[in-house]
């Protein structure tokens, strides 16, 4: 009988997958590059950089204006993004490097891969050592292969990675950070590229949380992307090398190489019409060489080459210049090509979105709201694009709120709040809480009310973590 019904089953299964496979929800493919400017691609007439796969996503796909980080550093954006929580709500909100999701945490991937998903990550996990209850296999990931612990991503040239917990050895690395003889991010991209050929008959869902363009900046002398920059001097040292910001540059169009692989490697698997890809930044892009000088300005990654305004701070504060980021996406098919869209979302809306998208539910709680009308157009999604009453920012100093075109930031935490009119002052030079004061009334008390008491994972088995790169 059990046989019968196994049989039974099997038939239904292949009959409905056969009469309806427009009905199988798609891949997904969540690119994240790390530190990654919102202008730092060509599309956006950066002077330098050459992005051609990047800037083909976008024209094929939708660019957003202003869907923006969801912390100013690597550890909370990650945590906002996999718990579809903002900073006053998620777990991980520093950025130690080795905090850890708690055992309950629901992540995208938990809530994939009950729907159905095969869910691989590659890159830079930084949400739970090993030996934490925040390690990646945990949270919904059948596979994880990178970096657990976020310290142990400042070089590419680790002596190991790790793969669901258990340490892979890197051939020839001696825990020097910017030598040795096997460049981690390549095995990384191989990685990827391998669960998405494994799993092409889906869905799967392959999370690229990638290190660079983030330092320490080393690179093998034959990668292909660094041949137009090694011979450059544009002066300047940054963190450790002589050529940092050329290195910086290399690792951008490195990666966007590797974005046009992964095109290419869905195109031959026959699965590019039914794969979201997204292809955004982490936090917002870092002035790593403001006081260089640099051709054209090289490398601000907050400037906007075609007027010359510039948004205010970068990675670490809560002024635009922390929080936006690039991001893209692309659906064949199903978003119109070159569209570009000014709806105000944030990383907590990634959740719900990919929920919808996968026919799933996302974690009640959430803070996020789909972008599913947006991407398709409301006409095809049968409704309106719902909009946040607020979006919240916080951490261990500092506050930001935004309501439509009215940002609240409260930079230090003694200090007061400033107010700024982003539809007249991108830049926010010009503090007008003085002249609004019942508008800054209210977005502090969505401030207050946005913040709950943090908690935090546990270390489980203090023997197994990262003990730093020599080790
Ligand atoms: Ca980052």
């Amino acid at each position: 009988m059990k046989h019968l019904f196994l049989s039974l089953f099997s038939l239904f299964t292949i009959h409905s997958s056969v009469a309806a496979p427009a009905e199988r929800p798609p891949n997904i493919i969540y690119i994240m590059m790390d530190e990654w400017g919102y202008f730092e691609w060509s599309a956006m007439g950066h002077p330098i950089l050459e992005t051609p796969n990047i800037d083909k996503l976008a024209a094929e796909g939708m660019r957003f204006t202003q869907f923006l980080a969801g912390a100013n550093v690597c550890a909370p954006t990650r945590s906002v993004l996999m718990t579809g929580q903002h900073t006053g709500h998620t777990t991980v909100r520093g950025n130690s490097g080795g905090a850890a999701l708690c055992e309950d945490d629901i992540t995208i991937a938990d809530i994939l891969k009950d729907a159905g998903y095969a869910t691989g990550g590659f890159g830079k996990w930084g949400l739970g050592d090993v030996g934490t209850t925040g390690v990646p296999e945990k949270h919904g990931f059948d596979t994880f292969f990178g970096y657990y612990h976020q310290g142990h991503a400042h070089t590419f040239y680790p002596k190991y990675l790790v793969r669901n917990s258990e340490k892979v050895p890197l051939k020839g690395n001696t825990g020097d950070f910017l030598t040795g003889e096997t460049f981690s991010h390549t095995l990384i991209h191989e990685e990827g590229l391998k669960f998405i050929r494994e799993n092409a008959a889906g869905p799967f869902f392959t999370y690229l949380p990638w290190t660079p363009p983030h330092g320490l900046w080393a690179m093998p002398e034959d990668e292909p992307a660094w041949q137009k920059y090694k011979d450059l001097k544009w002066g300047g040292k940054n963190q450790k090398g002589e050529q940092d910001a050329e290195m910086y540059a290399a690792m951008v169009e490195m990666v966007d190489r590797q974005i046009g692989e992964i095109m290419a490697l869905l195109k031959e698997l026959k699965i590019d019409d039914n794969t979201i890809v997204i292809v955004c930044g982490d936090n917002g892009g870092q002035p790593y060489f403001k006081n260089k000088k640099h051709p054209h300005g090289v490398l601000a990654p907050n400037l906007n080459p075609h007027t010359g305004e510039r948004f205010r701070g970068g990675k670490g504060n809560f002024y635009e210049g922390g929080l936006r980021i690039p991001f893209i996406v692309h659906w064949p098919g199903k978003i119109k090509a070159g569209s570009v869209s000014d709806h105000l979302g944030y990383f907590p809306d990634v959740m719900p979105t990919l929920a919808e998208i996968a026919g799933a539910a996302p974690r009640a709680d959430t803070d996020g709201i789909s972008i599913v009308p947006t991407l398709l157009g409301e006409k095809q999604a049968g409704r309106k694009q719902d909009q946040h009453d607020y979006l919240y920012w916080e951490d261990s100093k500092s506050v930001a709120v935004r309501m439509n075109k009215w940002k609240a930031i409260r930079p230090a935490k003694a200090g007061a709040f400033e107010l700024y009119d982003l539809s007249k002052d991108i830049e926010e030079l010009e503090n007008v809480a003085a002249q609004h004061s019942e508008i800054l009334a209210q977005m502090k008390a969505y401030a207050k009310v946005a913040h709950t008491p943090s908690r935090i994972g546990k270390v489980l088995d203090p023997s197994i973590g990262f003990k730093g790169h020599k080790k």
